[in-house]
């Protein structure tokens, strides 16, 4: 509605927290050094399931406090918070009755998420569900390549489906899709929307019709749901734009650790940037290397995006005891000091 969106467009500055078993890695596996996105290691590394599935089994954050990460956010002047329920690697971080690769079956068993909406809706900070699309866990997830559990795991590799079997299997995982997106709005009330990735997958970009059915019905569950454009996709696998190069969703999520140049090439459409700290990290790598930004670029990029209509979010990647890295901390404590004065 658009006392939502109203509420929306105030936000101004918010925090993105990517968080899952690959905290636990941190970059390095079998000893290596690893250069890809941490949360990308399940694939890119080609890591066996049976080496991944090692990692949930030790999952206990025992450093986890979402009343310090609530407040941390607080201080830093963040008005919303988007939160990684599922990343690609499948896992999930609430209990979801949909597949048991979920956090009641790691050491620490309690419900993160609820953990986090209680404790950041507790400071008044608005929280938002990332939801990949992508999940490199479920049988069904590219049917048509999915010849070996591992061939999943490349989203290059999609073939689009010949068979009615790989049909079937893709509609398993359709089904499975809709049920967890129910199940996050039946079980977390109080979340005001969906911030969806890897929607880029061959397969979903296909289901055109299926998707714009899904967010229908999904809207019409919760009025007043903010969905962004990456839901989405044409035809053409033009993320988020119609055919006339209208927005499809709330406000467009195309401006990823990018800012428009001007006004203009806003065309008029709200918009977020989500941005790291290192150059192309989103979950906890323990060596970050290469150009690492400082909080006056950050700052800079703020009242850039403010200024042109966007939102910015900035990243955290906390590890996997649950402790936010003391570099994170520092910048939220200098962005904050700024917000005090300048908000
Ligand atoms: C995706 C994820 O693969 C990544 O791990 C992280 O979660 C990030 C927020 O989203 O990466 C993307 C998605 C879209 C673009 C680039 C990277 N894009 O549109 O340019």
């Amino acid at each position: 509605t658009d006392a939502d969106m109203a509420r929306w467009r105030g936000y101004g500055l918010g925090q993105f927290i990517h968080w899952g078993v690959y905290a636990i890695p941190g970059g390095h596996w079998d000893g290596k050094y690893y250069g890809g996105a941490a949360e990308w290691i399940r694939s890119w590394e080609g890591m066996p399931n049976a080496e991944y599935d090692k990692l949930y089994k030790q999952f206990n954050p025992v450093n986890f406090s979402a009343a310090a990460w609530a407040k941390q956010a607080k201080n830093m002047g963040a008005k919303y918070v988007i939160i990684t329920t599922k990343h690609h690697d499948g896992f999930c971080i609430w209990p979801s009755k949909y597949t048991d690769y979920n956090i009641k079956n790691t050491p620490y068993k309690k419900d993160i998420l609820k953990e986090i909406v209680t404790a950041y809706d507790k400071e008044g900070i608005d929280v938002y569900l990332y939801f990949s699309i992508i999940d490199w866990n479920h049988p069904g997830y590219q049917a048509g390549t999915g010849i070996t559990p591992e061939d999943r795991l490349n989203w290059s590799n999609y073939k689009p489906f010949k068979t009615d079997e790989e049909k079937t299997r893709y509609a398993t995982f359709k089904e499975f899709t809709r049920n967890q997106l129910i199940e996050l709005l039946t079980d977390y009330p109080t979340a005001k929307g969906l911030w969806f990735d890897g929607t880029w997958d061959g397969a979903w970009m296909k289901e055109f019709a299926w998707v714009d059915q899904l967010e229908k019905e999904l809207r019409a569950m919760r009025p007043g749901l903010i969905i962004g454009s990456r839901f989405r996709a044409d035809e053409n696998g033009k993320r988020g734009f119609d055919s006339n190069g209208v927005l499809m969703g709330d406000y467009e999520q195309g401006w990823e650790r990018d800012l428009p140049n001007s006004i203009e090439d806003v065309h008029g459409n709200d918009w977020d940037c989500v941005m790291t700290v290192p150059e192309n990290q989103w979950g906890y790598h323990s060596d970050w290397r290469g150009y690492v930004k400082t909080s006056d670029d950050l700052i800079e990029m703020l009242v850039k995006s403010v200024s042109m209509n966007g939102n910015f979010v900035l990243n955290f990647g906390p590890d996997g005891k649950g402790a936010i890295r003391p570099e994170e901390t520092k910048l939220a404590k200098e962005i904050g000091d700024w917000m005090k004065i300048n908000n």
